[in-house]
């Protein structure tokens, strides 16, 4: 089957509301445009994120219900350890509340100001836990990856000749660690091949950088490899990351995506005078080693789901629903993101509203007509959350993406829940030149997409 159906039946249900056209409008206006400022409770679908809102299974609630809640030692923890020693490898196991932590740990335990940090993507938290610390976050992701139309099969790949210019320019001791982030969120959700880590860990080698995995969507990752990549065809999934991992010196990791957990992330390293430097300070923002800011119900949620998330058949059918909803969009001719990422369909701001210059927000604009029109959430990832104004000259610097992102919740929605998100996007699509621009009202100086208000242009068409 090439979009497989479900490999679970529903055990509990939580009811959503669909409200009217008219309710929408107003909460609209009073979120300011920002669809951060909605209530969940008056969205239809929520693609908002595929970050803490996956369905445990009932192992994982069962296990919830074995949580050990004492403060040192819980039995929980060892459960945990173990599934995060076998499935990744390293020797310290580091629990956190969720990713950020992680980095915020590893960062300001390794990283010093004036080095600098090179990744595929950076994701916008390890670029700012990096940044915090006074030094730099370079992408050096191919460069294929900023064009939406171009299809490889591992679009997240690490350009090699870049990093290698990177390091001599840099010089590596300025270079404490390297990262690659699997899947690359912020360019789709695109993964990077076997060969590529093999070839990042080589390079490194060479010049003695450690290398470290953001690991949040690895199982998607390890999913597209088996997929794609020559010679992987029947190695089973726990065998592609234990290769993978391999190649690695540790993670950080925030499981509340491929953690299949609502709650939940870690550290994860072989260096033990890191580690012990990180412990120490895990004691002094987060809590005592053996629960890292968790409860022990958490841990072993999370030690359960790291486990699931390698079954095959939940990874094909996940894959699978992500590309069942890229394919009703991109059959229709609605411009996305190509080739079709691990989490998410990312809708071509751009291309569907090309009317709408980019001073007024194409994709927000996109992303707030689609709540209006249909209650459906996505994200938006361009100019809102990358646009930078220039000091020096007043103008706006422009991210090459302007894109809104639909992320799906793991085990959440039914493909036919999918399928109305697809034909309530096509409608949009045959509806377009109605949609309208927005014009900034408010903006924080950091991380503005929280908390921007903005208001509607007139019409397009009026104009
Ligand atoms: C997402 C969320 C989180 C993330 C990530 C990668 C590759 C680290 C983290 C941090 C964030 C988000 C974005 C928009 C709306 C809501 C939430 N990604 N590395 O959806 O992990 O959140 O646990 O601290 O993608 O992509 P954590």
């Amino acid at each position: 089957m090439r979009f497989p159906s479900e490999p679970f039946k529903i055990k509990v249900v939580e009811p959503i509301r669909r409200t009217t056209r008219e309710e929408r409008e107003r909460l609209l206006q009073e979120a300011g445009y920002n669809l951060f400022q909605v209530s969940a409770a008056s969205v239809y679908v929520d693609l908002l994120t595929d970050s803490g809102t996956s369905a445990m299974s009932d192992d994982q609630w069962a296990g919830m219900m074995l949580g050990n809640e004492s403060y040192a030692g819980s039995k929980n923890y060892y459960h945990f350890e173990e599934a995060v020693r076998s499935i990744f490898g390293y020797r310290h196991v580091i629990p956190t509340h969720q990713g950020r932590m992680a980095e915020n740990l590893l960062f300001s335990t390794v990283v010093k100001a004036g080095m600098c940090v090179p990744n595929n993507i950076h994701f916008d938290t390890t670029r700012a836990n990096i940044e915090h610390q006074h030094a730099e976050a370079l992408d050096l992701v191919i460069k294929e990856a900023y064009d939406p139309q171009c299809e490889l099969p591992f679009k997240g790949n690490m350009d090699l000749v870049r990093l290698e210019d990177v390091i001599n320019r840099v010089g590596p001791a300025r270079i404490p660690l390297a990262m690659v982030t699997i899947t690359n969120n912020s360019a789709g959700g695109q993964p990077v091949s076997m060969d590529n880590i093999r070839r990042t860990r080589a390079l490194l080698n060479r010049y003695g950088i450690p290398l470290f995995f953001d690991a949040c969507r690895f199982a998607e990752n390890c999913f597209f490899i088996k997929e794609r990549e020559p010679g992987y065809t029947d190695t089973p999934m726990p065998e592609i990351a234990r290769e993978l991992f391999g190649y690695g010196d540790g993670c950080t990791m925030s499981a509340k995506k491929d953690g299949l957990v609502n709650i939940g992330g870690f550290l994860s390293l072989n260096r033990d005078q890191w580690a012990q430097d990180i412990t120490n300070m895990l004691i002094l923002v987060e809590g005592f080693p053996t629960y890292g800011g968790l409860a022990g119900r958490d841990l072993e949620a999370m030690a359960r789901g790291l486990r699931e998330v390698l079954d095959e058949d939940y990874l094909r059918f996940r894959i699978g629903q992500v590309r069942y909803l890229g394919e009703l969009l991109n059959n229709a001719g609605v411009p996305i993101l190509k080739p079709i990422g691990g989490h998410a369909v990312y809708l071509n701001a751009k291309e569907f509203v090309p009317h709408i210059r980019r001073d007024e927000f194409p994709a927000q604009a996109l992303a707030v007509a689609l709540y209006r029109e249909y209650g459906i959430r996505g994200v938006e990832i361009g100019t809102v959350m990358f646009g930078k104004n220039d000091t020096a000259t007043g103008r706006t610097i422009y991210p090459e993406l302007e894109m809104v992102r639909l992320a799906i919740p793991r085990r959440v929605y039914t493909n036919m829940q999918i399928t109305y998100v697809a034909e309530s996007i096509i409608d949009l699509y045959r509806d377009r030149e109605r949609i309208r621009g927005l014009t900034l009202t408010y903006e924080a100086p950091v991380l503005r997409h929280f908390t921007a208000r903005f208001q509607e242009a007139p019409c397009a068409t009026a104009r």
